[in-house]
């Protein structure tokens, strides 16, 4: 063979091989907590300096119609499966009280990446269930450093544990310097990228920050224009640099497929150019700052309007990896490939669906017109909203012109399309992770019934446990101090059947709910002192609601009977263990004295 001939022979091989095994795909899916739309310069925020996002959106993809869920854990559920979060059985936060976990069959991204050989790293916020059987080593992640839950589940909450910092499954710190925390997750997440290794990776960051209580570093802290909020942005923005600053310095750059975007809509604040803000269904509340960057595979500086959200990012992924979906279920996200090479093509899914807290869908959108089934959460300064409420969001971001009564047949179609969506989902649903293990000191059955005057905030009696109080009148008593405006006194029940006696922006409220849309509700307004209130609320034989504090006079409303059946759920004191027995979304556990508990 001719020395040309033997070159030429060799560079086939060369090219053959190449194209048999493409070089794989790395992926960072950078995940903020409570971050708004407008809270970054590529999405209109004009006041705080964000120049590596402006950067990563002038070398990336922006999607304008990018949807979370309107709070932490549902979204985090929603983000790993490539399910809503209803689908997963995820309600909307898990706390440290909670004996819950995204269920171990669920199948993560991280489980994906892993099928095809990737190495798998989490930093940061998990908040799929804190107890060993649910943490992210068992989910698919070789590696994890980071906080179980949100950071404002720490010891000065009463009640709460030490927040802990893990390492992999062990505990290293308790209530770490939050100040410190992006530092350390950006550290942690460069040292990752610069390790040697053979295989491909997926390093998942879900940020702390800019969820309450917000701290930033030294560098960052008091220099924005913003305020601490501001403050925790602009290290965010820092952090992203560093990590686009490594993989360019590692020559990874082109080889790495990186996603940022948020869990949810920003706390306290507004959304602009949209209404509400976290815990809501309205834009505000879930639709995200989202940007994708892969150099030579997503056109730079490119914007899609195409519905989308963090329920496609596992399809998406599993194309990149080059893996199969699982087979045995059913996934609600969409891959978003033909957008990530042309923003313009047709869209991937044109139906999203929004759900609650408590698994509830509230609205729908199809194209431009999303419609709400229930009353949308209000906020202060704005209309009130009552379903059906009808809204071209596209035309009017803000949701603030109903045209229910001009366009009754867009509200027939979606309405139909809601419910054969969301039949589908109720006959295919996947259950939440419990733990079938032995029942902690207050649910062991014991020889003499547990008294509840004994039962303190956090008790948790198993449902079987419980008062018997279905098909019968039933008075709750107890004395409580509390300075809390929103919180729980006593939940017991579901979305089906249950009731609650908690505070609800300022007001002492019993609500009984006798099926999932059947609610009733006494309110006075709730003494938050601090001083010891003796409350007395209760369900009459003929179906009133009575609600007495101290010795004030008995207030009492006609609501529609009694409970047709006993609760479900476990009974529970000073929170609310898992689907909300009342019309509350994250309400914080009692911090707070609460003694003599009876029900009679
Ligand atoms: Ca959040
Ligand atoms: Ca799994």
């Amino acid at each position: 063979m001719r020395p040309f001939t033997l070159l030429w022979a060799l560079c086939c091989a060369t090219l053959a091989a190449t194209a048999a095994t493409p070089k794989p795909t790395n992926v960072i899916v950078l995940f903020v907590d409570d971050m708004g739309y407008a809270d970054i310069g590529p999405f209109g925020n004009k006041t705080l300096r964000t120049p590596h996002l402006d950067r990563f959106a002038k070398e990336g993809m922006r999607f304008t119609s990018f949807y979370a869920t309107p709070v932490c854990s549902m979204s985090r559920a929603s983000l790993l499966t490539g399910s809503y979060s209803a689908r997963v059985s995820m309600p909307g936060v898990l706390f440290p009280s909670n004996r819950i976990g995204l269920h171990p069959d669920e199948v993560t991204v991280a489980e994906v990446a892993k099928s095809r050989g990737y190495e798998t790293i989490m930093i940061g916020k998990w908040h799929l269930g804190h107890l060993p059987e649910f943490m992210p080593t068992r989910q698919g992640f070789d590696h994890y450093f980071g906080l179980p839950y949100s950071n404002d589940m720490k010891q000065s909450r009463r009640g709460y544990p030490p927040l802990p910092l893990y390492r992999g499954e062990k505990v290293i710190e308790t209530e770490p310097d939050q100040a410190q925390l992006t530092r350390r997750y950006t550290e942690e997440a460069v040292k990752f990228l610069r390790t040697k290794r053979d295989k491909p990776f997926f390093l998942y960051l879900p940020y702390t920050m800019i969820h309450d209580p917000l701290a930033s570093s030294e560098g960052f802290k008091g220099k924005s224009a913003q305020g601490p909020i501001g403050d925790a942005i602009e290290e965010i923005d820092w952090s992203v640099g560093q990590i686009m600053g490594a993989l360019r310095e590692l020559l990874l750059d082109d080889d790495t497929l990186v996603i940022f975007t948020s869990d949810n809509g920003p706390s306290g604040r507004a959304a602009p150019p949209f209404s509400g803000n976290k815990a809501t269904n309205l834009e505000g509340g879930v639709r995200e700052p989202c940007l994708m960057r892969w150099p030579g595979r997503i056109p730079a500086g490119t914007t899609c309007d195409r519905i989308a959200g963090n329920i496609d990012v596992l399809p998406t992924l599993a194309k990149v990896f080059g893996a199969d979906l699982p087979k045995d279920r059913i996934l609600d996200g969409r891959d978003l490939g033909p957008l990530l090479a042309d923003p313009t093509a047709a869209p991937v899914r044109d139906t999203h669906l929004y759900f609650t807290a408590a698994q509830k869908l509230e609205a729908i959108r199809q194209g431009p017109w999303k419609l709400f089934l229930l009353d949308p959460a209000k906020r202060k300064d704005e209309p009130v909203r009552t379903a059906p409420a009808l809204y071209n969001v596209v035309e009017d971001p803000a949701e603030r012109t109903n045209q229910a009564l001009k366009h009754a047949d867009i509200v027939a179609q979606l309405t139909k399309a809601a419910a054969d969506r969301l039949a589908e989902i109720e006959a295919h649903k996947r259950p939440i992770g419990k733990l079938s293990d032995e029942p902690t000191a207050a649910e062991t059955p014991s020889k003499s019934p547990v008294k509840l005057s004994d039962l303190k905030p956090g008790a948790q009696l198993k449902a079987a446990a419980a008062p018997q109080v279905g098909g019968r009148a039933f008075t709750l008593s107890c004395t409580f101090a509390t300075t809390q405006a929103n919180t729980v006194l006593v939940a017991h029940g579901g979305v089906q059947v249950g009731y609650a006696l908690h505070i609800r922006e300022g007001k002492l409220t019993f609500s009984i709910r006798r099926a999932t849309d059947d609610n009733s509700e006494v309110s006075l307004p709730a003494p938050t002192d601090g001083q010891p209130h003796r409350v007395r609320a209760g369900l009459t034989k003929d179906g009133k609601l009575l609600l007495q504090l101290d010795d004030q006079p008995e207030v009492m409303i006609q609501g529609t009977g009694l409970l047709g059946k006993q609760p479900a759920e476990d009974f529970c004191v000073g929170h609310d263990a898992a689907n909300p027995a009342a019309k509350y979304s994250q309400p914080a556990p009692f911090r707070g004295n609460l003694v003599d508990l009876t029900i009679r």
